[in-house]
């Protein structure tokens, strides 16, 4: 019994129009996540923070991100694209961060252009960003730290999430790309898609579009693509999924008494046990 070999994100991306992504932040979300349908999965700062206890505010070192994403990606089939916040620091720290992901056999970074240490871009307003020209040789340094052609470097601005305009977000995504960007993912926090519109409105198309739709849920996936957008990050769901349903059911045993009213509402350990491949590695010493 092998573990399972993952494609590229690359090769995922260049046989789907659009590709459609999930948060996690541990094999057996991501394992869920492809169960469904997914063609790739988010490794988020966000969760992985979350499932620390802990807020998305770079207090996890890169090692630890790294550990995370490359557990994701141990046990799946599909490509995990990493969260790698800012590059974990200056053009140095990105470019060790592309020598140690590559090497885990991750095929898809992210990094954006906040200061180190950065916050969750849903926190506050007007979060500082760095000069165009400096992400824009972040990524130049990080692309050139690659070594696999499969590697896919995607720049991420966080232009709307400050304030800035639309024609500011353009203007940072054409530097991005022109700096060697696989592709570039815009931000925002609006409630309605509009900004993200007219972003693709202005665009011209030189690298794909990543768009992460969170806080305009309502944007349908036929819908986005009609609008040109290459991928999709849901990137919280399961999270958010997971607390709530944690939650209800922790508060159920304690209020009910027993767990009879639960049995319907929870997965079975059977199933519990398929996830985990119980059969081929009980056959592996049979
Ligand atoms: C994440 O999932 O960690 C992200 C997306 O980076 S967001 O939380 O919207 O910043
Ligand atoms: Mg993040």
């Amino acid at each position: 019994m092998q573990r399972p070999v993952h494609s590229s994100f690359k090769s995922v991306l260049a046989e789907n129009e659009i590709v459609r992504v999930a948060g996690a932040n541990h094999a057996l979300g991501g394992l869920l996540a492809q169960e469904a349908g997914f063609q790739a999965v988010w490794s988020s700062s966000l969760e992985v923070s979350a499932s620390r206890g802990l807020p998305d505010a770079s207090l996890l070192s890169m090692t630890e991100y790294l550990q995370a994403a490359a557990d994701l990606q141990k046990e799946l089939t599909i490509p995990v694209v990493a969260d790698c916040d800012t590059g974990y620091g200056g053009n140095l720290n990105a470019a060790h961060m592309v020598h140690e992901f590559e090497a885990a056999g991750i095929t898809a970074l992210c990094i954006e252009d906040k200061l180190f240490p950065k916050m969750n871009s849903f926190v506050g307003a007007g979060q500082a960003l760095l000069d165009t020209s400096a992400f824009a040789r972040k990524i130049q340094i990080a692309k050139e730290a690659q070594s696999s052609s499969d590697t896919y470097l995607i720049a991420r601005t966080e232009a709307l999430i400050s304030g800035l305009e639309v024609d500011a977000a353009l203007e940072r995504c054409r530097a991005y790309a022109d700096a060697g960007a696989d592709a570039v993912l815009v931000h925002s926090k609006a409630k309605t898609h509009d900004q993200i519109s007219a972003f693709l409105d202005g665009w011209d198309f030189r690298v794909p579009v990543v768009i992460v739709p969170t806080t305009y849920p309502d944007w349908n996936i036929e819908d986005i693509r009609k609008a040109g957008v290459s991928v999709v990050i849901y990137a919280n769901h399961g999270l958010r999924a997971t607390v709530r349903a944690l939650r209800d059911t922790y508060q159920a045993i304690l209020v009910d008494g027993d767990t009879t009213g639960l049995e319907h509402s929870i997965a079975s350990v059977q199933d519990i046990f398929t996830l985990q491949k119980l059969d081929s590695w009980r056959k592996l010493d049979a």
